[in-house]
């Protein structure tokens, strides 16, 4: 507590410093061009300034298949914990279908007394409800489990996550419409795409905060996230959260799917296998500064990232600059939340000296991000899915950032 005054009181001295340099900057550019004269008309849909231009990263297709693959978010380049609809990360199995929501319909079957079927019309006359929640592909940061590091921004490494405010239908609602049968355990999610990544989820997971989701930011979800609708289980992995959703079949049993045997099962290393290890563990990262960035001048940086995890609320987040020797407690910038996307601040003097930043986050349920080597030794070496080791970014004396292993 009494580290992080002493620093923000530092910051803030350091930043009036720099602002007063700014303040002498002309109002009026030499073309000319100022917010006095005439600008651009009116738009019929919003656009990013070019000075600040993002775009998705680490695209990767299937060679045999272009539909499978993913798109990263640059979280360098964002700021907060909202992720913008057009920058949300992608992941396909087998491209994205066009789908028009008056031919769409959501069927509910299997252990229910009354199976029901709904259109995208039916969904919408619910009481909807909306929450801010993380999404984060298992798969997220596979590449730094590959055994060198790889320089990369902090997106291509770690932006298979984002955080948005979501809204839909609480799926209890029509679970409770249909009639559960006593026997039914779990629900079995099916999308109408064509990659057949078919989902079981237990109904203690699925009759806690599931919802179909149906707006995503405000607006109706894009194509690519799953319009009309997605399955949204809170906290667990990307995959169960199925897009383009139009079946949802109750059962006794999960279904052991292709996608949940084949690849969503984790080998462990003593070689078992964990299966329908849903909650995504508590994770973070430094966005700024972070991978392939070059810090500005010597001075005060302000050090910046995001905390998530599946299994409650961020309670701590602390930084390293000396590769985890030593470690201060980060600002919570955000409003604190379960299963959502944590903001956390800490002013740092970088004197041009090397240093190793790190952050490593501690949930409200006691889980404590891992090292890299802890990390890895869960799972074994051929695994990839669950990493949520500590990311380190490393400086040189010219101010350039790297990741790397410590
Ligand atoms: N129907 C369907 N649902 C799907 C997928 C898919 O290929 N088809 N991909 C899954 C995976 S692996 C993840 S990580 C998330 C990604 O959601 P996004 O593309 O909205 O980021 O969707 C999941 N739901
Ligand atoms: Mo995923």
């Amino acid at each position: 507590m009494t580290q992080r005054t002493v620093d923000r009181r530092g910051f803030l001295k350091a930043g009036t410093a720099v602002l007063a340099g700014t303040l002498v900057v002309p109002l009026l550019a030499d073309d000319g061009t100022s917010a006095a004269s005439l600008g651009a008309p009116m738009g019929d849909y919003g656009q990013p300034s070019p000075f600040a231009p993002a775009r998705r990263e680490g695209i990767g297709a299937h060679p045999q298949g272009p539909g499978a693959g993913a798109s990263s978010t640059p979280l360098q380049l964002l700021n907060g914990t909202v992720t913008p609809n057009s920058l949300h990360f992608e992941r396909h199995h087998s491209g994205i279908p066009q789908i028009d929501p008056a031919r769409h319909t959501l069927t509910l079957y299997g252990d229910v007394h009354q199976p029901l079927q709904f259109s995208y019309e039916d969904l919408l006359a619910y009481p909807l409800e909306t929450h801010l929640y993380f999404l984060e592909c298992s798969g997220n940061s596979y590449r730094n489990t590959l055994p060198d590091a790889q320089d990369a921004t902090a997106g291509a490494l770690n932006g298979l996550v984002s955080g948005a405010e979501w809204t839909g239908v609480p799926l209890h609602y029509l679970l409770a419409e249909a009639g559960i049968k006593p026997r039914a355990k779990w629900l079995i999610a099916e999308g109408a795409d064509a990659s057949a990544n078919t989902r079981s989820v237990p109904l203690s997971i699925a009759l806690d905060n599931v919802m179909v989701a149906l707006y995503q930011n405000g607006e109706p979800l894009r194509p690519s996230q799953g319009f009309p609708m997605r399955l949204f289980v809170p906290g667990c992995e990307g995959n169960v959260s199925i897009k383009w959703l139009t079946a949802i079949k109750l059962q006794a049993e999960p279904a052991y799917t292709r996608e949940e045997t084949s690849k969503y099962t984790d080998l462990l290393e003593d070689g078992r296998a964990e299966m329908f290890s849903l909650r995504m563990a508590v994770k973070s990262l430094i966005t700024t500064p972070s991978g392939r960035m070059t810090l500005p001048r010597q001075g005060v940086v302000e050090i910046s990232g995001l905390a998530w995890s599946g299994h409650g609320s961020i309670a701590k987040v602390e930084v390293s600059a000396d590769a985890g020797r030593s470690w201060v407690t980060a600002q919570l910038q955000s409003e604190p939340g379960p299963l959502r996307l944590t903001r956390f601040r800490l002013p740092w003097r970088w004197q041009g000296a090397p240093a190793i930043l790190q952050s490593r986050a501690l949930d409200d349920q006691g889980n404590l991000q891992p090292s890299r080597d802890a990390a890895l030794a869960r799972y074994s070496p051929m695994g990839f899915y669950h990493y949520n080791g500590i990311q380190s970014w490393q400086v040189n004396a010219a101010g350039e950032v790297k990741n790397v292993y410590v």
